[in-house]
């Protein structure tokens, strides 16, 4: 609290250099809406909100060694630390006529109930039609979304996680844990499972490999309401920009007639018509039914005759090795993507939130995370291995589980 009184003194200054005029009958006091002195838990997010206005802003951190290193040039400041300790927190608000300078003490400590590493909470899950749709998890008769949600929920949160599916192309789960993953420089903050197999080495002589890929996409809980409701940041992956890759293909799915007519197609598609998808490139097809998968695709939960997904496209990744389809090699991207190498390999099923990119793919800098959103990002079907879909098993913190 030794800082109480400078800043209150600051801040007193601060309302007669603004000029308050409103008050008839007294001096308004204009507060900077910060606190000279915050205690948190670690790993969740300080957002600060000054007040005052100014034509730019730094906000600076004393670093042990005695430096000012900044560490935020907008108004408002998300702060959040994985270690415990007393950190001085710096605004400098720059402005020709009324520049000035706040300090504020943030003082972190550790957590009352441990974190958990893993998944804690499903807040959407909302998969696009696919032949494990309605499968993992399983719907069963008068389940509603809510209903499906948890069941997702059941799945992946916690250390034994278990596969869901999230059918075609932008189809996706929406998680987030018990706490902030900070974004640590120069380190991967996270770690996501799949059901990939066969790796870029051996895919072609063994199975014929099956990394279905799907885009990780991050957020911050910016309006501080504990839902997923504020912007979305996609994490940059190796296909960024490669031929084939589409920012904001959009795809809709219809669902089949109750009177539809399924069209055999050879031995293994029972329907090659069943269910119409068309897309905002002028295409069109079908995702087919497989003998091998015969419940419905489309998820049974939802009530629309529709379902439409927005979201970047990778190139297709499938090759039908023999080119008579019986063999499909579907090829590993070579990092960035859920699903897309086996679980082994913990570099490439591991992201850095550093990696976030805006909808134009201009980088973007976030200290940490509440939401993580992975969808199924390649529109491509194999034959009688059916649609590519983009599985997930469970998902950690990596700075708490450093070798899960
Ligand atoms: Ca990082
Ligand atoms: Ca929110
Ligand atoms: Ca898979």
């Amino acid at each position: 609290m030794k800082n109480s009184h400078l800043l209150f003194g600051v801040a007193a200054v601060a309302a007669v250099a603004l000029g308050a005029t409103s008050c008839a009958d007294g001096p308004q006091i204009v507060s900077l809406g910060v606190d000279d002195t915050y205690v948190i838990p670690r790993m969740q997010t300080l957002r600060l909100a000054p007040a005052l206005e100014g034509a730019a802003y730094r906000w600076l951190l004393l670093t042990p060694d005695g430096e000012w290193t900044v560490i935020g040039q907008s108004r408002d400041l998300a702060f959040v630390e994985i270690e415990e300790g007393e950190y001085q927190l710096k605004f400098e608000i720059v402005d020709a006529d009324n520049p000035m300078t706040f300090t504020t003490t943030v003082i972190v400590v550790s957590e009352d109930i441990e974190y958990d590493p893993y998944i804690s909470r499903v807040y959407e899950y909302r998969p696009a039609p696919g032949q494990f749709v309605n499968m993992i998890p399983l719907y069963e008769e008068g389940d509603t979304e809510a209903d499906m949600i948890r069941k997702a929920g059941e799945s992946i949160c916690g250390a034994d996680g278990s596969i869901i599916s999230l059918g075609g192309f932008g189809g996706y789960v929406t998680f987030g844990f018990d706490h902030t993953v900070v974004n640590v420089a120069g380190q991967a903050d996270f770690r996501i499972w799949g059901n990939a197999f066969a790796d870029a080495a051996d895919a072609v002589a063994s199975s014929g490999g099956s990394a279905e890929p799907g885009v990780v996409m991050v957020s911050a809980d910016t309006n501080g309401n504990g839902l997923p409701d504020d912007e979305w940041y996609e994490l940059r992956g190796s296909e960024d920009g490669k031929p084939g890759f589409l920012r904001g293909y959009s795809i809709t799915y219809r669902r089949p007639a109750p009177d539809h007519i399924a069209t055999p197609s050879g031995s293994s598609i029972i329907d090659s018509t069943y269910i119409l998808w068309t897309d905002n490139a002028g295409q069109s097809g079908y995702m087919p039914q497989t003998t091998f998968h015969r419940q419905s695709y489309y998820p049974e939960w939802i009530d629309a005759e529709e379902l439409t997904f927005t979201a970047t496209r990778l190139p297709s990744n499938a090759t039908d090795v023999n080119g008579d389809g019986t063999l499909w090699r579907l090829r590993p991207f070579e990092y960035g993507y859920v699903d897309n190498y086996p679980n082994d390999d913990a570099a490439r099923n591991s992201f850095d939130i550093s990696d976030a990119v805006d909808a134009e793919g201009v980088p973007v800098s976030l200290p940490g995370i509440d939401f993580v959103r992975v969808y199924t990002s390649v529109n491509q079907c194999c034959g009688w291995i059916g649609e590519t879909s983009t599985e997930i098993a469970r998902a950690c913190d990596l700075h708490l589980l450093p070798t899960p």
